[in-house]
């Protein structure tokens, strides 16, 4: 099958597995349920639960136990980008094609829908644990997800990032905020892929590698794409990078420099795919990301 059907299929078959944990918008907090249930669905790429689903066929081991965390580590995600969308981070009006969630709801509710999506997303795990035949992996699972989307991962890169704002960085700074801010939930979804399905350690610490190199090319491109990407197409502003004068690899390196890191960086992660199995989608997926146009 074409990779963009074999893509499609995934997509739905991950909203399905998403559309069964999102909570009834039901009794008096009504309007959290729909903020939150507005935020999920406002349909994304599904990138994280699709890569920890492949990483768990990699090892040829994808069960019902990766499900919950597919769902866990999207609404995470989910929850990153309503709060980054505030006026006090970066004061968006649309993601995704649509009205971001606070100025659909207001600020209040933008605020509490994110802390609902992320301390939901620890409800989820916390019930999967209970239920798992192997609790020990998926308490390390839990562990994972934890310390990733944490201050020691995503909310620190987006610390430094804050902090940031208006200097001129160099790579070194630039790159520990994309390593945390964007790398960290890609490396938690393989990690969690792998931890699920059984990897051993020296797996894991390759796994690891692999998700580290996939969120920086990932990023580069999203850098590239504010630059030289379509607007309609991506669902959100473009030169905001340029607007909110941010330090990217472009304003380092220019739009061509900046496809050659994403692209060796990307081939590397290739080569360490390749050596620890076999799975043509997932890598055609990681091609895509630094092909992508939104
Ligand atoms: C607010 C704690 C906190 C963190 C925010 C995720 C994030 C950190 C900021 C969003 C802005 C940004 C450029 C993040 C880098 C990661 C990134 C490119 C996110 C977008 O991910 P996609 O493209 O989004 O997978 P979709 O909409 O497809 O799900």
């Amino acid at each position: 099958m074409e990779f963009k059907a074999e893509l499609n299929n995934r997509v739905d078959y991950i909203e399905k597995i998403i559309s069964e944990f999102l909570p009834i918008e039901e009794g008096k907090q009504k309007l959290i349920f729909e903020a939150m249930n507005y935020s999920v669905l406002a349909g994304g790429k599904r990138l994280r639960p699709m890569i920890m689903m492949e990483v768990a066929k990699l090892f040829n081991n994808f069960g019902q136990e990766v499900k919950p965390f597919m769902v866990a580590l999207e609404m995470i995600h989910t929850y990153s980008l309503v709060h980054d969308d505030l006026p006090e981070m970066d004061d968006d009006d649309y993601r995704r094609g649509r009205l971001t969630t606070h100025k659909k709801f207001g600020h209040a509710m933008g605020v509490l829908a994110g802390d609902a999506l992320l301390n939901y997303a620890y409800e989820i795990c916390a019930e999967a644990i209970i239920y798992s035949q192997d609790m020990h992996a998926a308490a390390r699972a839990f562990e994972i997800l934890a310390k990733r989307a944490g201050a020691y991962g995503m909310v620190g890169g987006q610390t430094v990032d804050v902090l940031s704002c208006d200097n001129e960085l160099d790579r070194d700074t630039l790159d520990f905020i994309y390593k945390k801010k964007t790398s960290a939930l890609l490396e938690a979804a393989m990690s969690i892929g792998a931890v699920l399905a059984g990897a051993n350690e020296e797996q894991l610490v390759l796994v690891e590698k692999m998700g580290n190199k996939v969120g920086l090319a990932f990023q580069i491109q999203d850098d590239i794409l504010d630059v030289i990407g379509n607007s309609e197409v991506i669902g959100k502003p473009v030169l905001s990078d340029e607007k909110n004068k941010k330090t990217t690899y472009v304003s380092l390196y220019g739009v061509e420099k900046s496809k050659e890191i994403s692209k060796a960086l990307m081939e590397e992660a290739i080569g360490i795919l390749d050596f620890l199995g076999e799975n043509e989608f997932l890598k055609q997926l990681f091609i895509s990301l630094i092909d992508r146009e939104k």
